[in-house]
């Protein structure tokens, strides 16, 4: 397979400043006419190359006459031209009901939509199709009027009328030039859940959610969540919505979250429908984020694009700042840092010390499908808010205004961005760069030592070797530190904000009155991982007295990772400091529920897993269940307490509603893991009489991880209320996939045969196999059936659907952490997918460097 470098990048040869789509829509055979201007880039004398995917051009005119020069390269059409500008005319026919890839044109459960990004528009018609290549777009649709009663496209709509033989048809129009992978369609029987917006200057912007009419009455969550952002965007960044109208399409089909596609953003339903007996809170948060995402793409993405692929972090990693920005807005800005940094811990951390680490901004691809990353979004997202935290929220606002205002309506890189900051700032950010080039999680060790009144805090860093990069140069690491007293439990001195940068530093304290107690990276201002001095002591008096919720938070999982790590390594520990710092924030009436919630959970057994030099799946699965028996048993009254006091609420969708509701399953997750005899039965009423998803889930996963016959008729009970619900069985398969169990292997390779398990479904597909790969225990059996089952379905996987067997290969790719027996049958794994005859790129850009 060839590779794609970053340093071979050059101009387009060709510019297409004009587009004209006209597509005879039908599932089994689509007609697509393409007339576009083309444009000579420069003085030179190459032909004009189309990038096609599985296309055969039925037609090839230019400037009107019928072409005879034209030849095929592999799957692109290449057009010798003799001027500087031409207009070309193809004609294709593609069969959306035969596209299992969902990238280009496809149907799903009877409506028509496509997906472009990365490289999906040359699957649909000759063109060439890089981010650099921006056109006006106008597009005709014809279609069976009684199957396909709405036709949409990016823009806005500018004429429609009825054809022949039961037809209709219907053209738009965007005024703003856009790379091919924004272009979008949808053709189906669909309804609206219409609103409006008055932006800032004035404009009314009609808005409308797209679904098929059952689901219509899921949309409110949606459109309320468009609204919001679209006033956020206005007041944080002043952006402002620039089409007269902004349509959302819900699909069931869909390889990733959503799509920013000009005007017609394109979802995952699972990102669209909610209502509280089908979604969950954490369904609630996650659509309103990636509303969010897709609708701030508009400037990040969109108005300023990418220059090439390797950009792709430029806005990626900036959207994602912006929409976790925009959520810790709407409520608890500390509970979503926490989730943010459990979420960068649990897939891009991993990520970074594996096979797969590349820098936020990569140097090479095979496919570049295989870099819509953790690393590119995630840590993407963690460099933006660094650069915020280096300049403060003025002087990055000032950024972003001159970046938007620079690039406006180009194709640019992550140099112009950071560049544009360092303008508008007046910062250097030249060292700070090394967050786009070096891949690998940097290491800090922090020691504080004490003489007298005089405290030392030496600080050393490094960054580990990750693939193609033995040798790292030191990053600046933005440390937000304070000192709390030991004995008052009183602040030392204001928060300071160390831009760390060299191999060593120290910083030196004077006139301290008692003890000091370190607490550094608040907030978790550098994505690092940092090691300190700090005994168990200091980190149960720092989850209770430090007042940045995030080092609080922090404290606790140090404190209780470090006695996990301990019983892993020898057989047991002393469970009590975890157990009182546990019980004094559990008992702090002053603290959000929602953010006791988080504290006291236990980290995972993965993450666990990543602080070991070799994984023992079993050692840490028994480890882990120790200390929840142990809490639970220690706390009893405590959780039943907890528990009791929010137990008989209503549901409502609110920060107080949420945060009772989270308290509550984690409440239960303690009763049933020290053993009590009431607990199947508590979770199993939990289960039948809740008023929402949450809290049924919730109480669904309690029971499928223990052994009650309770489990049996919650799965089965669960199963007959949402038969015929997508998205709600995607709950079922996973929370099956998820359970601690013994038998957990066997019960997903049988739910695999289940009437409703389907690979053809990329929802589907993750919810059993995606969450089956990431269950430590039940994956790395040590009789190697959980590698092999997974390694089968991704082989079948990847004849329907490369993109998304491609992103399941990670869990396969961790070999190096395990011992010999598991990474032999890992390898062997890998090594049989690779050695399957017709494999995709995907899979094998995944698989071959999973091995190495
Ligand atoms: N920008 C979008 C990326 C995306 C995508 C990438 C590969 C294959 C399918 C895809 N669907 C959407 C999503 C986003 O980041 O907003
Ligand atoms: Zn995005």
């Amino acid at each position: 397979p060839t590779i794609t470098r970053r340093e071979d990048y050059r101009e387009p040869d060709w510019r297409v400043p004009e587009i004209a789509l006209d597509f005879d829509l039908d599932p089994a055979a689509t007609r697509v006419r393409a007339t576009l201007q083309v444009e000579r880039n420069g003085v030179h004398d190459r032909p004009l190359v189309l990038d096609g995917d599985a296309l055969v051009p039925v037609s090839v005119l230019v400037d009107g006459v019928e072409a005879t020069g034209w030849s095929m390269d592999g799957p692109n059409l290449v057009i010798p031209l003799t001027g500087s500008a031409h207009r070309i005319d193809t004609e294709v026919v593609i069969a959306p009901e035969r596209n299992t890839q969902l990238q280009g044109l496809y149907a799903s459960q009877g409506m028509l939509c496509t997906q472009c990004e990365a490289e999906g528009f040359r699957r649909i018609t000759f063109f060439p199709d890089r981010p650099d290549v921006l056109s006006r777009y106008k597009v005709r649709m014809t279609a069976d009027k009684a199957r396909f009663p709405v036709l949409l496209a990016n823009g806005d709509p500018i004429a429609q009328g009825e054809g022949a033989d039961g037809r209709h048809w219907a053209e738009w129009h965007d005024p703003f030039p856009k790379p091919s992978y924004l272009f979008a369609l949808v053709a189906g029987d669909l309804v609206a859940n219409r609103g409006s917006f008055t932006t800032l200057s004035g404009r009314t912007v009609e808005l409308g959610i797209w679904v098929r009419s059952p689901d219509l009455a899921k949309t409110d969550h949606a459109l309320h969540a468009l609204k919001l952002s679209m006033a956020w965007d206005e007041q944080v960044y002043g952006r402002e919505y620039d089409l007269d109208v902004f349509n959302i399409v819900a699909v069931d089909d869909f390889n990733f979250g959503a799509m920013e596609n000009k005007g017609l953003n394109v979802f995952n339903s699972r990102y669209i429908l909610a209502d509280p007996d089908t979604a969950t809170d954490y369904d609630y948060d996650a659509i309103a984020a990636v509303v969010a995402h897709e609708y701030f793409h508009n400037w990040s993405g969109n108005r300023v694009t990418c220059r090439d692929w390797f950009q792709l972090s430029l806005k990626e990693g900036f959207t994602v700042f912006r929409d976790q920005s925009f959520s810790a807005d709407q409520g608890s800005a500390a509970v979503k840092r926490i989730e943010d940094v459990r979420g960068l811990r649990a897939s891009q951390f991993p990520e970074d010390s594996g096979p797969l680490a590349h820098p936020v901004r990569p140097d090479e691809y095979i496919e570049i499908s295989n870099f819509y990353t953790a690393t590119i979004y995630n840590k993407g997202a963690e460099v933006i808010r660094m650069i915020h935290t280096i300049l403060g929220p003025d002087k990055f606002r000032a950024g972003t205004d001159l970046y938007f205002q620079r690039f406006d309506g180009t194709a640019a890189t992550c140099e112009d961005f950071v560049a544009s900051m360092e303008e508008a700032s007046g910062a250097d950010l030249s060292q700070f760069r090394r967050w786009y080039t070096q891949a690998g999680t940097p290491r800090v060790s922090a020691t504080l030592t004490q003489e007298g009144g005089r405290a030392r805090l030496s600080l050393r860093q490094s960054v580990p070797p990750t693939p193609g990069q033995p040798v790292k140069e030191p990053m600046v690491l933005p440390l937000k530190i304070k000192l709390f007293g030991s004995f008052t439990g009183r602040a030392m001195c204001d928060e300071q904000l160390m831009l760390f940068k060299d191999d060593a530093a120290e910083m030196v304290f004077e006139n301290l009155s008692e003890t000091p107690v370190l607490s550094i990276n608040r907030g978790f201002s550098a994505p690092i991982i940092v090691e300190t001095n700090r005994t168990a002591a200091d980190l149960a008096f720092l989850s209770a007295h430090d007042d940045d919720p995030f080092a609080r938070y922090e404290a606790m999982q140090q404190l209780m990772l470090d006695t996990l790590v301990a019983s892993v390594a020898s057989g047991s520990a002393d469970h009590q400091p975890v157990i009182d710092a546990v019980r004094n924030t559990l008992t702090d009436g002053a603290l959000d529920p929602a953010f006791i919630a988080e504290a006291v959970l236990l980290p995972s057994d993965s993450f666990i897993g990543d602080q070991m030099a070799v994984v023992d799946p079993e050692a840490i699965f028994r480890a882990r269940e120790s200390l929840r028996r142990d809490l639970g048993m220690a706390l009893n009254a405590e959780w039943r307490a907890a528990y009791d006091a929010v137990r008989a609420n209503r549901f409502e969708y609110s920060p107080t509603g949420k945060g009772a509701r989270r308290i509550k399953t984690v409440a239960l997750g303690y009763i049933a893991a020290s053993g009590a005899a009431d607990a199947a039965a508590l979770a199993y009423a939990q289960f039948e009489g809740a008023d929402n998803m949450t809290d049924r889930q919730g109480a669904l996963t309690t029971l499928a991880s223990g052994t009650s016959p309770l489990r049996e008729q919650a799965i089965e009970a669960f199963y007959q209320r949402y038969a015929g619900n997508g998205l709600v069985l995607d709950k079922w398969f996973q929370t099956q996939a998820l359970s601690s169990r013994d038998d957990t292997a066997q019960r997903v390779e049988a739910l695999a045969q289940h009437r409703d398990f389907t690979l053809a479904n990329p929802n589907r597909a993750r919810a059993l196999i995606g969450a089956f790969a990431v269950n430590q225990r039940a994956f790395h059996d040590i009789s190697g059936r959980g590698y092999r089952f997974v390694a089968d379905q991704l082989i079948a996987l990847d004849r329907l659907n490369p993109q998304t067997a491609a992103k399941l290969i990670p869990p396969l790719g961790r070999w190096k952490r395990f011992d010999a027996a598991r990474a032999a049958r890992m390898r062997a794994e890998l090594e049989r997918i690779v050695a399957t005859p017709g494999l995709s790129k995907d899979m094998f850009e995944q698989a071959t460097k999973s091995l190495d």
